[in-house]
């Protein structure tokens, strides 16, 4: 899989150097370039952004910049791309969709900043031939200062669903998320030593007994999902 981002703060996605996702690269799984956005400004100032039509506070990013940085990452494509534009106004960002975009050959990733990019943009590459598609996408419901850390979350959950990123025994497919048992959340999880700080383990973690040991987990999962994630809870 290929993956652009586009961005002012380039260096913001450095961590995808690292961990997980930096092995991934280093095996080919993912191909990953990030773009600097003020690359494509072309006035002194280099600027990307002005007022908003209508009034209203902050600044909108100027079509011109981004349409030259996408035309740019386009032309170097062998594949239609997707483009996928964080947005607290977007559709939500969840494991399905995570599972959707890991199965896309290229994907761009338009990372704004102020108060979001020219709407004529999605508009103009929604009804392009030479891309797939597009796609605003929020990953929760806040508000950042720009899609670049919302881009990091994307990048990892859909990297780790790609064949091969996951060793076996950390494989995606059991997934809390995954799971159509009703009870989408994790219960808690114990290691070594069996009594730390004078915290004991529970006896049935210790017993042996799979079958016991299976149900005794997804009750504590159906628990603590109804207490933590009522909207979860079927
Ligand atoms: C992504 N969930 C939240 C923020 C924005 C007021 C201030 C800022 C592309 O347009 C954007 C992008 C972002 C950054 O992404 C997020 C986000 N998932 O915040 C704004 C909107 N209104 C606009």
């Amino acid at each position: 899989m290929r993956v652009d981002i586009v961005s002012i703060f380039p260096e913001y996605l450095s961590p995808l150097d690292l961990s997980l996702v930096g092995k991934a690269r280093e095996a080919g799984l993912i191909d990953i370039r990030v773009h600097d956005l003020r690359e494509f400004a072309t006035d002194r100032h280099r600027t990307v952004d002005d007022t908003p039509y209508g009034g209203g506070p902050g600044m909108v990013m100027l079509a011109e910049v981004w349409g030259a940085a996408l035309d740019a990452v386009r032309a170097t494509a062998e594949s239609d791309p997707w483009l996928v534009i964080p947005t607290p106004s977007g559709y939500r960002f969840d494991q399905p969709t995570a599972t959707t975009l890991a199965q896309r050959e290229h994907l761009v990733i338009a990372c704004g900043r102020y108060e979001g990019i020219d709407s004529r943009v999605a508009e103009y590459y929604a009804a392009s031939d030479e891309w797939a598609g597009v796609v605003e996408l929020s990953v929760g419901d806040y508000v950042l200062a720009g899609g670049e850390a919302a881009a990091l979350v994307m990048v990892e959950a859909v990297a780790r669903l790609i064949p091969g990123v996951l060793g076996n025994a950390e494989s995606a497919a059991d997934d809390s998320f995954s799971k159509s048992d009703g009870a989408p959340l994790e219960g808690p999880l114990f290691t070594k030593p069996p009594v730390w700080r004078e915290l004991g383990v529970p006896d049935v973690l210790l017993s042996g007994d799979h079958g016991r040991i299976a149900r005794w987990r997804e009750e504590q999962a159906v628990e603590r999902t109804r207490e933590r994630r009522p909207d979860l809870t079927p």
